[in-house]
């Protein structure tokens, strides 16, 4: 699978057949669906790489950064010709697109899935078809771990475990270390890696911690709307909540939005510390403020190593099952070092 062997003509040859296979589907009278039609404009240029990228969606600012690492190396300048999907978030949307790029004979597809199940059958004909899939950002749930080349994201359960370490730091400066604290977390999409390997990891830390208490897990699906409306209902039905762990930082902006409505305060001099997740930049002006206790980043910077990824393949050479990207705790001690980096 990894060794790329297609030469140009190859390559050309395979665009005319792909072309006079979508001509013949045309005739069909064959209904696209709005992916199909963003997807089959594709010019033939025997010089380029054809990537099809499938993304989640553009749910979160996180999200937006890691589409603008992929459209940052997938560009005509650096080789490649980018056929891009936005699946709004539906994992149907993801699966058709994947067939589209299949049936126009692309050279790899890029894709971070929206879940972990229900891939099996989709990534089967692709590898059918010969074409390489590289994961990004999120992992699926495989039988045939041969169904993808290789995966470049985060350690999300580490995530989670530098979350629970970062609050049991914030609590020991405060002396609470004896207190009962009462926690709730807000979830991002149901079945998605981050979700599961961030709370995996947090509860790893909080299984150490008897005196916390952890009242109930909402679902806020990783969007500022959802973690408002969430955190707006647990500070109804709670009236002791402590700490709220919030996965992305598109949830904690809403929650910070409940937290305010409801005359309370975010902060270690306030009445809630918050935990969040993405480290983005509206993010850490908050953790320097003081709003957000500690903010654990997760890299969206992930087409640099898909690209390194491609070439090593083009040129025959193994790749690594998994690629870790690097990621860090931000605190108020430490947040301003990278709040002066430009852009
Ligand atoms: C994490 C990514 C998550 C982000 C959210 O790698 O899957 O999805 O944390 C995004 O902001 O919606």
């Amino acid at each position: 699978m990894n060794k790329r062997q297609i030469n140009k003509k190859d390559r050309v040859w395979r665009w005319i057949a792909a072309a006079a296979v979508m001509l013949l589907l045309a005739g069909c009278s064959r209904e696209y669906g709005e992916a199909e039609k963003e997807d089959t404009l594709t010019p033939m240029d025997e010089n380029l790489i054809v990537v099809g990228v499938s993304q989640v969606g553009s749910e979160s600012v996180w999200r937006t950064a890691n589409t603008m690492s992929l459209q940052k190396v997938f560009t005509k300048e650096n080789g490649y010709f980018m056929i891009f999907n936005n699946a709004r978030q539906k994992q149907e949307n993801q699966i058709k697109a994947i067939r589209s790029f299949i049936s126009q004979r692309v050279d790899y597809i890029v894709f971070s899935p929206i879940m972990e199940d229900g891939w099996e059958t989709v990534l089967r004909e692709a590898k059918e078809a010969d074409i390489p899939v590289i994961l990004v950002d999120r992992k699926v749930k495989l039988q045939d771990q041969s169904l993808y080349t290789c995966w470049v994201g985060s350690d999300f359960k580490n995530e989670g475990r530098m979350a629970g370490e970062a609050l049991a730091y914030c609590l020991r400066k405060q002396g609470r270390q004896r207190e009962n604290i009462h926690i709730v977390l807000l979830q991002g999409t149901q079945g998605a890696t981050a979700t599961i390997g961030r709370a995996e990891g947090f509860q790893e830390i909080a299984q150490k911690h008897e005196n916390w208490l952890i009242l109930e897990q909402a679902d806020g699906e990783f969007t500022t709307a959802k973690g408002q409306e969430e955190m707006e209902r647990l500070l109804h039905r709670y009236k002791d909540i402590d700490v709220v762990v919030s996965q992305n930082d598109d949830m904690t902006f809403g929650a910070l939005a409940a937290i305010e409505e409801a005359g309370k305060t975010a902060g270690e001099d306030g009445d809630i510390l918050v935990i969040s997740f993405d480290a983005v930049k509206g993010a850490l002006k908050l953790v320097e403020e003081g709003k957000i206790t500690a903010d654990i980043e997760c890299n969206p910077n992930q087409g640099e190593y898909v690209d390194q990824i491609i070439r090593k393949m083009e040129e025959g050479e193994a790749v690594a099952k998994l690629h870790f990207v690097p990621e860090r705790v931000f605190v108020k001690e430490n947040v301003a070092e990278d709040l002066g980096e430009d852009d």
